[in-house]
């Protein structure tokens, strides 16, 4: 069976279980020995992030690259379409939750508990998420990918940023609109049962994470 590295409260793990839901794979999931970046772990998993993926003797880290993996193992459900130019923009949009506006979603997360957060921080941030947004609009509207209703790889990340800036705009008095498209396509993705499957289970680790951090 598959054995995955995650702790619960990871994004990128449960982008990760998104998937596994959604193309029925058993998996079991583990916690890093002696925690993530530690030595310990290191040994397993050179890089020491999560997730990280075990099957049989290979391992891979980093959540592209399993999701990649998985879907070629598993390709039923298919989730990158069939044409080789909609794939490449797929995976363009897969890139753009991890490399353009996941990485501001996470900046705010240590401001939570930090008693250097200042108003003007805040706002910065949320301006650079708010322009993440309005690119990742932009893209969707030159999308020209066409797999009808399918869950493609990038939008198990989105949905559960997407529950990232529900919480964060919360937490902040600071409310973050999403552009008409990104939340069509939102709504789109709330569909699957894989997303609402682990939104159900992830959406009240995040709250009492949220409460544990306004205590620290
Ligand atoms: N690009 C990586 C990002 C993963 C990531 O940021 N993981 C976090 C947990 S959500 C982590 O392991 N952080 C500690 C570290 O990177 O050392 C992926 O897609 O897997």
């Amino acid at each position: 069976m598959i054995i995955i590295y995650a702790i619960p409260i990871s994004l990128y793990c449960a982008k990760l279980r998104i998937l596994l839901r959604h193309k029925n794979i058993a998996w079991r999931e583990l916690p890093p020995p002696g925690g993530y970046g530690s030595v310990q772990y290191k040994k397993i998993v050179p890089s020491g992030n999560l997730p990280a993926l075990v099957d049989g003797s290979l391992m891979i880290a980093d959540s592209e690259a399993i999701a990649e993996y998985l879907n070629e193992k598993y390709p039923d459900p298919p989730m990158l379409p069939v044409e080789i130019k909609h794939r490449a923009k797929a995976r363009e949009l897969s890139r753009m939750h991890d490399t353009r506006l996941e990485p501001e979603v996470r900046k705010l997360f240590p401001l939570i508990s930090s008693p250097k957060r200042s108003t003007l921080i805040v706002e910065e941030q949320s301006k650079a998420i708010d322009d993440a947004l309005n690119q990742l609009a932009t893209l969707l509207k030159g999308n020209a990918i066409n797999c009808g209703e399918a869950l493609t790889l990038g939008e198990c990340g989105f949905a559960i940023t997407f529950a990232w800036i529900d919480l964060l705009s919360e937490a902040f008095s600071m409310p973050i609109t999403l552009p008409k498209s990104v939340e069509q396509y939102r709504l789109r993705i709330l569909q699957h049962r894989a997303v609402s499957e682990e939104l159900e289970e992830y959406q009240p680790r995040l709250s009492a994470w949220l409460k544990a951090q306004k205590q620290s």
